[in-house]
């Protein structure tokens, strides 16, 4: 691979934030959008890194987000504080609270955060990786569109509804994990689909409900959810907590709203944030080292720790700079001139 085709961290952040400020994002919510997208391509997760770009100027250019919308934080002094991302992206919205959910969940020992009327385009890590570097464990969840039938059943109806938990270890990295409750996310399947590679066998059924290999078929038909009735079951749990519960669209609805042409969802999320002190107060123990224990005597087996991967890639990326293909370049490019 040619060597222009890796660029530092800083260089693609400062070209992803100016394609986002050309498209009508104000400087703030450029930056927090183009925050995510470089940095899950710098810690190489491609189903939302760069590849991303081209779906969030899609939905600019269809009306379906307010690129210029201005968080609204609503604080009672509760447990529970609103942000109202006013049909803008969600990454503005959850920085702009970030701060305050901290420092509440300090105060109370658990404050959660709902994100009203966002755009959700992204990867869900950065918010609980953000919030266990603060010292705190997190839990932040989302519906999606409805893609996923139910285990049981053929009919899409569950999003691909992402979870992740952040834990804070004494040390650089914490422990995160982030997945879809779907056996992969949508964004992998578009992948295979550009890339012309088949899917792993287990992802979806094609609409007649058959098991199949062939992206088209998985994306016209249904996927499926990971650990069968587990994962939709807590699939569904995404769905209550973070749709029916805030009073935002679960899958079904934001599917609709957003209506055909492969457009990026439109709900709310929840971000719940715990501080493990006050929890283990009267118990003496120190909940970080008893984690520590465990986490320990996980990587003594050799198994690896979720998001192992992610910082290795993160650190290589940082020292080295981030590799792009020649096709991920050129469409870059294409969007810096637009
Ligand atoms: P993956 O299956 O790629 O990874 C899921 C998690 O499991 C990661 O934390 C990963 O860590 C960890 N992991 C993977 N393999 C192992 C292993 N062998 N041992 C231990 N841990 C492992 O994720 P998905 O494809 O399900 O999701 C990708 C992204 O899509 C997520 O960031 C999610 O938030 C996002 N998404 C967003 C949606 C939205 O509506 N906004 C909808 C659906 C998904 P590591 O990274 O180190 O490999
Ligand atoms: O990859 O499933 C997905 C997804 C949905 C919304 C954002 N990413």
């Amino acid at each position: 691979m040619a060597d222009q085709n890796i660029l530092s961290v800083e260089d693609l952040m400062s070209r992803v934030r100016a394609i986002f400020e050309t498209a009508g994002l104000p400087p703030e919510n450029a930056r927090a959008v183009a925050h995510v997208i470089v940095a899950g391509e710098r810690d190489n997760c491609k189903s939302h890194g760069l590849y991303r770009i081209e779906g969030c100027l899609r939905v600019i250019a269809a009306g379906k987000v307010a690129p210029d919308a201005v968080p609204q934080i609503h604080d009672a002094g509760r447990a529970v504080i609103e942000v109202d991302a006013g049909g803008g992206f969600s990454n503005p919205a959850f920085y702009a609270a970030k701060d305050l959910l901290a420092a509440r969940a300090r105060e109370m020992g658990l404050a959660a955060l709902v994100i009203r009327d966002c755009l959700h385009f992204s990867a869900l890590w950065h918010d609980v990786e953000a919030l266990a570097g603060e010292g705190l464990a997190a839990l932040s969840m989302c519906p999606s569109y409805a893609f996923v039938a139910p285990a049981g059943g053929k009919e899409p109806l569950l999003g691909t509804n992402p979870i992740a938990f952040g834990w804070p270890r004494p040390g650089s990295h914490p422990y995160v994990f982030d997945f879809a409750t779907s056996v992969a996310a949508r964004g992998e399947i578009e992948l295979h689909r550009r890339a012309g590679t088949p899917i792993p066998e287990g992802w979806a059924v094609d609409h007649e409900g058959q098991p199949t290999t062939d992206p088209d078929a998985a994306l016209s038909g249904a996927m499926l959810t990971f650990g069968a009735h587990k994962g939709s079951a807590i699939s569904t749990m995404v769905e209550l907590l973070a749709g029916a519960m805030l009073g935002e669209f679960m899958s079904k609805e934001a599917l609709e709203f957003m209506g055909p042409g492969g457009l990026l969802p439109r709900h709310g999320a929840l971000v719940l944030a715990l501080d493990p002190q006050s929890f283990a107060r009267r118990s003496g123990r120190d909940p970080i080292a008893e984690g520590e224990r465990l986490l320990s005597a996980i990587g003594a087996q050799g198994a690896r720790l979720p998001s192992e991967r992610r910082f290795a890639a993160r650190d290589r990326a940082l020292a080295g700079g981030v590799v792009l293909s020649d096709a991920e370049l050129a469409q870059l490019e294409r969007f810096q001139a637009q």
